[in-house]
């Protein structure tokens, strides 16, 4: 069987995210795919907060074709980050009422860490390729998503509905749809708690696999710890979920969790 690995949360930290490739053995000294038939699960948030997105973006992007030559394969998610640079795109300071609340995508992204210099290379290829891409996916006994909510049951019962669903919505132009979409990707810490693990449990009996991957949440706020206190994924709730977001733009690990193999 061939090796499954993860990464989350770049938030456009492309030298930190290319240096834990590398010492994955993923990538090369020349930052080519190095993983033979491996997999690798980049569980989004990619842009915002960090200087390079669009390298990111672009470096997944390659990897994922240099990955599909070797017979190995990268996959990437959506994340909240991911929604709301998109919003942003599409929707801009156009207000919308949302729940009794009147909002707007590019106050929301101003204040999250959004950056001018990845709205400005969201061109029309890009926009499709980031709308398209999956809410949330199955590897074996993996249950691969972006933020530790309970939230994506909201669409759906399988994989396959959660992701027509939020892929409908990013398809089409209703500002309210897509803020139910930012504002349930945006929920947290849902996987933690007395209640943790029966809701870890919850979310795989009804999308299957035997363990959650997620990134979103940083371990140090999570489990209250210094960020430069840890350097592996942590495994909680019972070991139903593993956390992956070191929290690369607080000063933590960029982490690549080997799932398998
Ligand atoms: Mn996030």
């Amino acid at each position: 069987m061939s090796a499954t690995f993860a990464t989350s949360d770049a938030h456009g930290h492309l030298a930190e995210l290319t240096a834990a490739l590398r010492q994955a053995g993923l990538v090369d000294d020349g930052v080519r795919w190095s993983g033979g038939d491996a997999r690798l699960w980049v569980l989004g948030d990619l842009l915002d907060r960090g200087p390079d997105g669009l390298g990111v973006i672009a470096l997944v992007r390659r990897l994922a074709r240099e990955a599909a030559d070797a017979s190995g394969a990268v996959h990437t998610v959506l994340g909240n980050h991911e929604v709301i640079a998109l919003g942003t795109r599409k929707f801009g300071d156009t207000e919308v009422v949302h729940r009794g609340a009147v909002r707007t995508f590019s106050s929301i992204w101003a204040r999250n860490g959004g950056l001018a210099s990845d709205q400005a290379g969201i061109d029309d290829e890009l926009f499709s390729w980031l709308a398209a891409l999956p809410a949330i996916a199955r590897d074996g006994d993996h249950l691969l998503m972006h933020s530790d909510t309970v939230g994506y049951l909201e669409w759906g019962g399988s994989v396959e509905e959660i992701n027509g669903a939020v892929r409908e919505v990013l398809a089409h132009d209703d500002p309210v749809a897509w803020f139910d979409v930012l504002v349930q990707m945006g929920q947290r810490h849902e996987l933690a708690g007395a209640s943790g693990s029966a809701t870890a449990r919850l979310l795989l009996d009804t999308l299957g696999g035997e363990r959650i991957v997620h990134g979103h949440s940083i371990i140090g706020d999570l489990f209250h710890e210094p960020f430069d206190s840890y350097a592996e994924p942590r495994l909680y709730a019972d070991g139903l979920a593993l956390d992956i977001d070191g929290g690369i733009y607080e000063g933590g690990p960029c982490l690549v969790a080997r799932l398998s193999g």
